[in-house]
């Protein structure tokens, strides 16, 4: 992990960021175990660099599409804890007034243009939003996450050729944690790294190592750089790993132990707070009140949450369309 070129103000405000994910996905799990949330929840834990180092690099006026494991991008992003804790115990203080659940969480005035319990259904939207940011001469990017195994959906290839033939503004970022589910990305896919299928679409690819905040930071920055100069897309495959299941409850039994631990050991959350204290970029007591403070602003999170009232049963059929937005147009 490289601080060079990063001051003190800056390795602070991304340690403080994954710190915020990592807290809130923790919280996330416990409550879960408690059987205090419902539907299924899966925690991004080991992945907090890629959101980080990647939202960080966008402007507010930036776009992003975020998936099934999409915490860490939504708050990345700018969101609410509270408003997404509340949208986890399904109540009306949520994202979705509580009928979306931890899958399906947007705020579009931030830019978050939703997670999607659809493998790989974030890429074309993306595609679509860069299109319309390009349509009405916006300088904004949308930067697309997705996972290794929605590399090999159909969606994937369709949204790269027509952004690339289309010259759109959008950055195609892929948090490769080796596994779809239980399946092994080596089992379902011949090329060593997912960032070589770029060039089937003529646009930059680039393996980063996701575990590092800044290493993702750089190369967000240049692939913005390029499509805010109107030199279209990039595919960024970021290398990283999930500590946990797939889901909450998942045994991981699919994974060598050996693996998990080695992962472990390179967790970017502890990483990146041991480089800062290494290089005295800040000391235990100040990274110490960061956490107290990230501890009380989640369990203040699920006071609210635990406090707000269910939808009312009247509003189920309310919000399934929309009718406009605040542009007054499609996007
Ligand atoms: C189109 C579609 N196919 C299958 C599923 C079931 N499913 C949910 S998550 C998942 C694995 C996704 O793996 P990856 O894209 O690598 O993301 P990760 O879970 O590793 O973050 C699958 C197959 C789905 N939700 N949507």
């Amino acid at each position: 992990m490289k601080t060079g070129g990063y001051d003190r103000e800056t390795a602070v405000k991304f340690y403080r960021e994954m710190l915020r994910i990592r807290l809130f996905e923790m919280k996330a799990a416990e409550l879960f175990s408690r059987a205090l949330l419902a539907g299924n929840i899966h925690t991004c834990v080991g992945q907090e660099a890629v959101a980080v180092g990647a939202c960080q690099a966008l402007r507010p006026g930036d776009y992003i599409t975020a998936t099934h494991r999409g915490h860490g991008h939504c708050l990345a992003k700018g969101g609410d804890s509270r408003k997404m804790m509340a949208e986890l115990f399904g109540k009306s203080a949520g994202y979705c007034r509580g009928k979306g659940g931890s899958m399906h969480i947007a705020d579009v005035s931030l830019g978050i243009l939703g997670a999607n319990g659809i493998v790989g259904a974030g890429l074309p939207i993306a595609a679509g939003s860069a299109l319309a940011s390009k349509i009405m001469g916006k300088d904004e990017v949308t930067l697309a996450f997705f996972g290794d195994g929605a590399s090999n959906t159909g969606n994937f290839h369709e949204s790269l050729n027509m952004a690339s033939a289309w010259n759109l503004p959008v950055i195609y970022l892929c948090e490769n944690n080796r596994y779809g589910v239980s399946v092994c990305i080596e089992r379902v896919t011949r090329v060593s790294n997912l960032a070589e299928r770029a060039k089937a679409y003529g646009i930059p690819g680039v393996t980063i190592d996701g575990n590092d905040v800044f290493a993702v930071h750089e190369a967000v920055a240049e692939a913005a750089r390029r499509a805010r100069g109107g030199e279209g897309p990039t595919l960024i495959e970021a290398v990283t790993y999930r500590h946990r299941g797939h889901y909450e409850g998942d045994p991981q039994v699919y994974k060598p132990k050996e693996e998990i631990q080695e992962w472990k050991e390179r967790d970017p959350v502890a990483g990146l707070k041991r480089k800062i204290l290494e290089e005295g970029l800040a000391g235990d007591e100040e990274l110490g009140a960061i956490e107290n403070e990230l501890r009380l602003e989640i369990e203040e999170a699920v006071e609210f949450a635990m406090d707000s009232p269910y939808p009312d049963a009247a509003q189920v059929t309310a919000d399934v369309y929309s009718k406009d937005n605040e542009w007054g147009v499609a996007r």
